[in-house]
């Protein structure tokens, strides 16, 4: 049973000092409801009565809609059909400046939108940062670098004139091999909905709109124009659409539905994922546009009465001349296919999402690059200072996976390096030499395909780790062939340190276009490229320092020589964007105290995954709940590093362990409305419980540590054996001790009833897991719940 503390108690955001016992919980619910402020988007109910339109319209607004939505509608109201029509319809591939692009509306005063790419910067634009990939700053685990990054890219956006940002992608990790995971936020929807939140407030704070996508299960890239993607209901919402309710409560302003269908049905045409799920359950009040030329194959114009807004970037297919939208919206509308106040309604949505941005102010700047043609652009350079931030994001993201003997850090008394591997040097090209990054030549610090950006510049390693040496009077001996094994065990040999660079790639796979090395989009297989294995086997062969660096999208399988004696440590840098170089060499000689951890799992075999890629017209998500380390928790499968995990240069202890409930738990009769809570009850997410801990840097050196609390469900719940519902990034000097509080709610510990259409909690015992990894447990306590 759980300790009650008493005095020390606090809501999760702020820090409130002693209290009065008796007052306790009066004050404890006010400051919760202060600190609060990131649910207060779209935490009401909402009151739609279903009305005489398919799409329903929101009655009961939130935030800054209300204003933006009375202001869009009146503005509607006098706006003829073909201008509505026009909001909703793009010009076409290449017709405008931007990769989408709506057409000015003067009657308005509407200078149109542009849409650009990427979830990593501004793409095909110049005087721009590449930022580490989404699945790096998942790897962070810090919210404040997450916002920080979304602010910085939002700033970029903006700068160039960017109306509508398209992203973050906030897809699952479902399959170790699926294409895009990189561009994501991994394979938990807790870690992600955070990311979601934080990458929205960021890249929305300064007027910009933001767009995730790609709505819904577009978990892979082999026929995702054609699969269908089969999810049960509970999956559903404790999976795959958390992440996207989370950028509803972050205000985001727009959708993009995928490619795929759900459950036989497109998604840009499915009406129970638009209508249902987005804008009735989870009380969406922005805009729902295509992913590019997304099929759309019953329903067509007629998408609209399901709940799209928005045809990107116009025309039905790639080169190809008519739209679903544009006229044949118009005649759709004449003939009463379409209800007036459907179109209306559209229209509202895109105007609203303009103006609760602020980009009618007068001062949102215009679009001042060319996506097709960079030189009819004015070449801004938008970067300002963000390569200092970009740089301590790379160190943070990067995960340190062994360490024996702490080889590392490196002392400045290091006399010869070693450094092998194509991905420690430049591309002989230039880094922007292969279009969409669609080639692995030098240093790989994106993955490929309209995830990306173009390099300003791009630091490799050996260029970093020279200048290294140079400072410590050292001397670097090179390889950078990976096929060349003489060579690398020549340049190893007798060497102090040898660093031997890996990689594996992904991207997108554009319907056959792009292909890679003989990868379409998802990666064939988990092996590092270029023949990794041998390589690194080569090298520690040679020499008994040797450092093996991986640069990749994902997992890739080590096994052939994770054990080996001689690789004594093991760097996962992931994608860590335009400073790679540099933020690998904080990390090696100590600069920075490595504190990223995996967000996903490493298994010792390809087929320990509960999910592959699935190469027919069905993808069957039979694994439901069990994905990643749910799966091998459920399983017992022994992962190689298991989700949550990564090493630091110093240690830290777990003490103290205090459960309080805020309200409602352990004989709390005032438990409030007892029943099956919706989406949107405010009482669902309000704060529950404060669990409270101590955290002691026990090592010699300064450090990050992120404590991960994992809910052991009830057995009644039929639910994972422990699922992530809270983290955070707390720095220690060498010696320091500090309280960490996190806040759980109701929904931390909630279960989708399908039947019932409502969030519950099985009575029974729950354990409270606070652990460094998804399976290194410091701290645990069992807390009974009355549940509803
Ligand atoms: C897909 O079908 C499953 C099984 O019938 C159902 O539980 C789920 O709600 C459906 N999802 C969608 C988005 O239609
Ligand atoms: C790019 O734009 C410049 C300046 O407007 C023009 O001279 C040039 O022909 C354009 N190039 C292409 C390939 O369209
Ligand atoms: C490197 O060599 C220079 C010149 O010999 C010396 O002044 C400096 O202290 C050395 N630096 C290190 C880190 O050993
Ligand atoms: C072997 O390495 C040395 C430096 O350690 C270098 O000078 C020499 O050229 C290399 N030989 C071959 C065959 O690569
Ligand atoms: C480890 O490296 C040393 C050279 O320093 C070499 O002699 C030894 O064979 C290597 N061990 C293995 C298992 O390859
Ligand atoms: C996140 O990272 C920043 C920058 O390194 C650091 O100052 C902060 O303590 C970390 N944790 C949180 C919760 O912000
Ligand atoms: C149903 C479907 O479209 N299947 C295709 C999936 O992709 C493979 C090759 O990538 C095709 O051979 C299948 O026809």
């Amino acid at each position: 049973m759980a300790k009650l503390l008493v005095l020390l108690l606090c809501s999760c955001a702020l820090s409130l000092g002693v209290f009065i016992f008796s007052s306790i919980e009066a004050v404890l619910l006010k400051a919760s409801r202060q600190h609060n402020s990131r649910y207060h988007h779209a935490l009401t109910r909402n009151q739609n009565t279903g009305g005489t339109t398919p799409t329903p319209i929101g009655t009961k607004h939130v935030g800054d809609w209300p204003a933006a939505i009375v202001k869009a509608k009146a503005v509607v109201a006098s706006m003829s059909v073909k201008d509505k029509v026009a909001l909703a319809t793009g010009v076409g591939r290449e017709k405008g400046p931007c990769v989408g692009n709506t057409p000015a509306v003067p009657s308005i005063d509407y200078p149109g939108l542009c849409l650009q790419d990427s979830p990593t910067g501004v793409r095909l634009a110049d005087f721009v940062s590449v930022f580490p990939a989404g699945i790096n700053i998942a790897a962070t685990f810090n919210r404040t670098m997450m916002r920080a990054r979304g602010l910085a890219m939002g700033a970029e956006f903006k700068g160039k004139g960017v109306n509508v940002a398209l992203g973050p992608d906030i897809n699952i990790v479902r399959s170790p091999r699926a294409g895009r995971n990189w561009e994501t936020f991994g394979a938990d929807p807790y870690l992600t909905g955070e990311a979601s939140f934080e990458t929205v407030k960021g890249l929305q704070a300064n007027g910009l709109q933001a767009c995730v996508k790609h709505y819904i299960n577009n978990e892979q890239e082999t026929n995702r124009t054609s699969s269908s993607s089969n999810v049960d209901d509970r999956t559903t919402h404790e999976i795959y659409l958390h992440p996207f309710f989370k950028a509803i409560q972050a205000g985001v302003v727009s959708f993009m539905c995928s490619y795929n269908q759900v459950n036989g049905t497109y998604a840009c045409e499915n009406e129970h994922v638009l209508n249902d799920l987005l804008k009735t359950e989870l009380g969406f009040q922005g805009y729902v546009m295509t992913d590019w030329w997304a099929r759309l194959d019953e329903f067509g114009t007629l998408a609209v009465n399901k709940g799209l807004d928005m045809v990107m970037p116009g025309e039905v297919s790639r080169g190809g001349k008519s739209s679903y939208f544009g006229t044949a919206l118009v005649n759709a509308v004449k003939t009463g296919q379409v209800p007036t106040s459907r179109l209306d309604d559209m229209a509202t949505r895109i105007l609203a999402a303009y103006y609760v941005q602020g980009q009618d102010s007068g001062d949102y700047p215009s679009v001042n690059f060319d996506s097709w043609n960079s030189s009819r652009g004015k070449h801004m350079d938008v970067q300002g200072d963000h390569k200092k931030l970009i740089r301590s994001m790379g160190a943070a993201s990067t995960v340190l996976l062994k360490n024996d003997g702490s080889q590392l850090p490196l002392g400045n008394s290091v006399r010869s390096i070693a450094v092998v591997g194509s991905d420690a040097g430049p591309n002989p090209e230039g880094p922007n030499s292969c279009l969409g990054r669609r080639c692995n030549v030098g240093i790989l610090a994106l993955g490929w395909g309209s995830g990306t950006a173009d390099f300003t510049y791009l630091i490799d390693p050996l260029s970093a780790i020279t200048a290294k040496a140079n400072s410590i009077n050292a001397t670097v001996f090179s390889s950078l062939s990976d096929a060349d094994l003489i060579a690398a065990k020549n340049a190893s040999s007798g060497k102090d340190v040898a660093f031997v660079f890996i990689t594996a790639d992904s991207g997108e796979a554009s319907e056959g276009h792009i292909l890679v090395e003989g990868n379409l989009g998802d990666r064939n297989d988990l092996n590092a490229w270029h023949g990794g294995n041998e390589l690194v086997k080569a090298v520690a062969g040679e020499n008994k320092n040797t450092v093996v660096i991986i640069h990749a999208v994902g997992a890739i399988n080590m096994e052939l020589w994770i054990d080996h004696p001689n690789v004594t440590a093991v760097v996962h840098a992931g994608l860590q964007g335009q400073e790679a170089g540099n933020s690998l060499v904080d990390i090696l000689w100590g600069d920075v105290n490595p504190s990223g951890r995996l967000p996903y799992t490493i298994a010792k075999s390809p087929s320990d995954y509960s999910a592959d890629i699935s190469s027919g017209y069905n993808v069957d998500y039979t694994e439901g709940l069990y994905i990643d380390y749910r799966w091998f928790d459920q399983n017992n499968i022994t992962p190689r590093f298991e989700f949550g995990y990564g090493l630091s240069y110093t240690s830290f202890s777990y003490s103290a362990l205090a459960i309080v409930y805020l309200r409602g738990g352990l004989g709390d009769k005032s438990q409030g409305p007892i029943g099956l809570e919706r989406s949107l009850s405010s009482w669902l997410h309000n704060d529950w419980i404060t669990v409270t801990f101590e955290l002691t840097n026990t090592g010699l050196v300064d450090g990050t540590e992120i404590p991960q609390l994992y809910i052991a469900p009830s057995p009644s719940s039929n639910s994972p054996p422990k699922q992530l519902r809270n983290f955070d990034s707390v720095f220690l000097r060498k010696g320091e001790s500090t309280l960490v509080k996190m806040c759980l709610s109701r929904y931390s510990f909630a279960v989708w009833n399908s039947v019932e259409q409502r969030w519950g909690v099985p009575r029974g015992k729950y354990g409270i897991w606070v652990g460094a990894s998804s399976r290194d447990r410091r701290l645990y306590e069992e807390i009974h719940v009355r549940g509803f």
